[in-house]
């Protein structure tokens, strides 16, 4: 059976256990003290060397991060209900969007989060430095205002289907505008699918 690393209260692997449980997939499921920094200690870094979570471990000990990795892995294991594409253009836009949303929301907000108030817990665990904390939440706030824009006229990031996107966007954005960056009032649309996916029996139980 497959392995799942995972940790109480943290967006990444809240993002994976959603798509595990909307796949219905069975795993082992190991509980890492992410806040008591068992994730950055010597046991589990030669689990997974880049000391994050979550992580799944196959049964031939093959060890793969990040969960849009996963989340490929796993449509290939279990296609329904598909959570990738139908077909090569399907899947290619949500990997496209999935990108996009990396590049131009989760990094930049993450970022600044963790180089502003994550700073005192970021800090013995990486590289922190409070100048780059503001500038990176300026670009994850573009970001948003593209993704609003996008999102005009449907109710997913891909379309009018919820995919892997969905399922890691809503843990990350939901858990940094809390604590970090709140979401603009103006961006409707935003607002208005954050509101949506909190309402999914899944995607919001947590
Ligand atoms: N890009 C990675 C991000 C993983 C990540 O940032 N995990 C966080 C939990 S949400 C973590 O392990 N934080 C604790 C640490 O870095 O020590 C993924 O997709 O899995």
């Amino acid at each position: 059976m497959i392995k799942l690393y995972t940790a109480e209260r943290a967006p990444n692997p809240r993002a994976l256990e959603n798509i595990i449980a909307i796949k219905q997939i069975e795993v082992e499921t190991i509980t890492v003290d992410l806040l008591g920094g068992e994730n950055r200690g010597d046991g589990f870094i030669k689990t997974n060397s880049a000391g994050q979570l979550p992580c799944i471990e196959l049964e031939d000990g093959q060890v793969i991060a990040e969960v849009a990795a996963i989340a490929e892995y796993l449509e290939e294991l279990k296609p329904d209900p598909v959570l990738v594409g139908n077909h090569a253009a399907e899947r290619a836009h949500t990997r496209m969007r999935m990108r996009q949303c990396d590049y131009l929301v989760l990094a930049p907000a993450m970022s600044g989060f963790r180089n502003t108030e994550g700073a005192d817990f970021f800090r013995p665990r990486m590289r922190i430095d409070e100048t780059i904390g503001v500038p990176m939440k300026r670009n994850a706030e573009d970001g948003m205002r593209w993704l609003d824009g996008e999102l005009a006229g449907q109710d997913f990031i891909c379309g009018d289907e919820l995919r892997y996107v969905d399922c890691i966007f809503y843990p990350l954005v939901s858990f940094i505008s809390n604590v970090s960056l709140p979401i603009s009032e103006d961006l409707k649309n935003l607002t208005a699918y954050m509101q949506r996916l909190s309402e999914h029996e899944i995607i919001g139980a947590k």
